[in-house]
């Protein structure tokens, strides 16, 4: 079948675009509440979809619709223009439905994510979290990948200037830098900075966090496997000296 103009795609080829979703809340000061906010409403939230290190990624992310809970009128808003994001204030928690839409020259079918939006302190220092009414922050690194892009949108995500690219089948990623300035990039931070925590320095220190405790999991099956050989090798002797206890009785 003869292909359209513009549904060519590049054969063998993924585009992966790295992007950043989640929440950040606060409770209200008791001195000082939105002055439009319910009774019942105790905090103030906004949910997002951004680029890494806040880079703008409306060049392939064309509209964001981000569905609440029932209990918000107008519950599903969508969002038109960067900055994909929703700030609204409520009690409680639930789970936002993120549909990504993709700029029309993709092609591309919409993809859906979720978010759990977090109001409430987690992990260490729940306490001291509360009493400081810290901003409570709920976010994920992600990449979309773009499996062999049409043509138009390849041009388009590259910049033409700047690949970054997947080769199929071998599973690695690889990045050729073939132009400069002003050209679209995957490239995610080499350091963190105060606003992002995705960098390849926080990806390494992970890795490297993941290897000590792969190294301590099997020092601990190395540790059980002795005891367990010590615990065997106890049973041969009481089984040769005391012979082999009778069958314990069944109910
Ligand atoms: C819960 N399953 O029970 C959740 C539901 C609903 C959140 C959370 C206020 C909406 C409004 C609001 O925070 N809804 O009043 O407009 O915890």
């Amino acid at each position: 079948m003869p292909v359209a103009p513009g549904n060519k795609r590049v054969k063998g080829v993924s585009v992966y675009r790295p992007f950043v979703y989640g929440s950040e809340a606060q409770p209200f000061d008791p001195a000082n509440r939105p002055p439009n906010a319910p009774p019942d409403h105790t905090h103030q939230w906004r949910v997002y979809v951004k680029g890494v290190n806040d880079e703008d990624i409306s060049y392939w992310l064309k509209k964001v619709q981000f569905k609440l809970h029932e209990t918000y009128a107008q519950s599903v808003r969508t969002i038109e223009q960067p900055p994909f994001e929703v700030t609204e204030t409520g009690w409680g928690e639930f789970e936002i439905q993120i549909k990504l839409y993709f700029v029309p020259e993709s092609t591309e079918k919409p993809q859906t994510i979720w978010h759990s939006l977090k109001l409430h302190p987690y992990g260490n220092d729940i306490e001291g979290k509360r009493e400081r009414r810290e901003k409570v922050i709920s976010q994920n690194y992600d990449e979309v990948i773009f499996n062999e892009p049409v043509e138009q949108f390849y041009d388009l995500l590259t910049g033409g200037g700047q690949q970054q690219q997947q080769s199929k089948g071998k599973g690695a990623k690889k990045s050729t830098t073939t132009g400069g300035g002003g050209a679209h990039t995957a490239e995610i931070p080499l350091h963190d900075s105060p606003g992002n925590p995705y960098s390849r320095a926080t990806e390494s220190a992970e890795l490297d966090r993941i290897s000590e405790a792969l190294k301590n999991v099997e020092q601990m099956i190395k540790n059980e496997r002795a005891k367990l050989a010590e615990k065997e090798k106890r049973l041969a002797e009481l089984r040769a000296t005391e012979g082999v206890p009778p069958p314990t009785k069944k109910k």
